[in-house]
């Protein structure tokens, strides 16, 4: 998969009133605006054009753009968040997507759906049923993946406590790669892949993005960051401390196609 585009948002000042299970403290907002920075540098040094929309304070957890949506080469579909805090992030991006793609879907009441529950493995979508994402949010993206041609499977996440969306315990790094949870890692889903899973200490850095010939990986995890590289990918580190916090990985930071 080859990405051309991106869209982030910076955080704003509301930042440490979003949602949080983390137990690590509130974030700071300097070291946030910080860290976005370098993500937004390691984003273009990939070649991608990375638009970065101002803060939206309204929104404490907007920076994490990639609940809003699911998007692909041709089309996009706006998400509708399972957080009533975050339900109105979509207006915004609505106007945006609908500028940069012509063909625009959106999952309607009563459906859920958090972009962080989709990952995208080649032409095959894997949908996580969670917290966030209910049955009838995924069977309506289900069906415009299927208008597309792309195939889709649900995966319910909601037993395990503590995994917040499926991507934050499974990305696909390419190479027929998923680094994964040791929870899902013998999920049948999953099986035809080759998996390197992180262990359960460091279950956080699972969360790892693949944008073109890198991946980016979040600092602090020397393990995870061994596992990849011997797998024989190049990775950056990227500090997502303040991001973790509040229950972030590097792949909510961005949409990216
Ligand atoms: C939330 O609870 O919605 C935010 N604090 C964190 C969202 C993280 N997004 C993601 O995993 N895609």
């Amino acid at each position: 998969m080859h990405f051309t585009h991106a869209i982030t948002r910076l955080p704003a000042d509301t930042f440490s009133q979003g949602i949080s299970t983390a137990n690590l403290g509130k974030p700071a907002l300097q070291k946030a605006v910080e860290q976005h920075e370098d993500y937004v540098r390691a984003l273009q040094l990939s070649g991608l054009t990375c638009m970065v929309l101002p803060p939206a304070p309204t929104f404490p957890d907007s920076v994490f753009v990639e609940d809003t949506a699911i998007v692909t080469n041709n089309f996009a579909v706006i998400a509708r968040p399972g957080a009533q805090s975050r339900l109105g992030e979509i207006d915004e991006m609505t106007t945006i997507l609908r500028y940069h793609f012509s063909k625009v879907h959106q999952i309607q009441e009563p459906g859920t759906l958090d972009g962080g529950d989709v990952c995208q493995v080649e032409g095959h979508f894997f949908i996580g049923i969670s917290a966030r994402t209910n049955q009838n949010g995924a069977n309506q993206l289900a069906e415009y993946l299927k208008m597309h041609a792309y195939s889709s499977e649900i995966v319910p996440i909601c037993e395990f406590s503590g995994i917040l969306h499926l991507k934050s315990a499974v990305n696909y790094l390419g190479e027929e790669t998923l680094l994964v949870d040791p929870r899902l890692a013998d999920h049948s889903a999953f099986q035809k892949y080759r998996r390197l899973v992180v262990s359960l200490e460091d279950a956080y850095s699972a969360n790892c993005l693949r944008v073109n010939e890198v991946v980016l990986v979040p600092s602090g995890f020397p393990k995870t960051l061994e596992l990849v590289q011997k797998a024989g990918f190049q990775t950056t580190e990227l500090d997502a401390s303040e991001y973790q916090k509040m229950d972030g990985g590097l792949s909510c930071l961005s949409l990216r196609w």
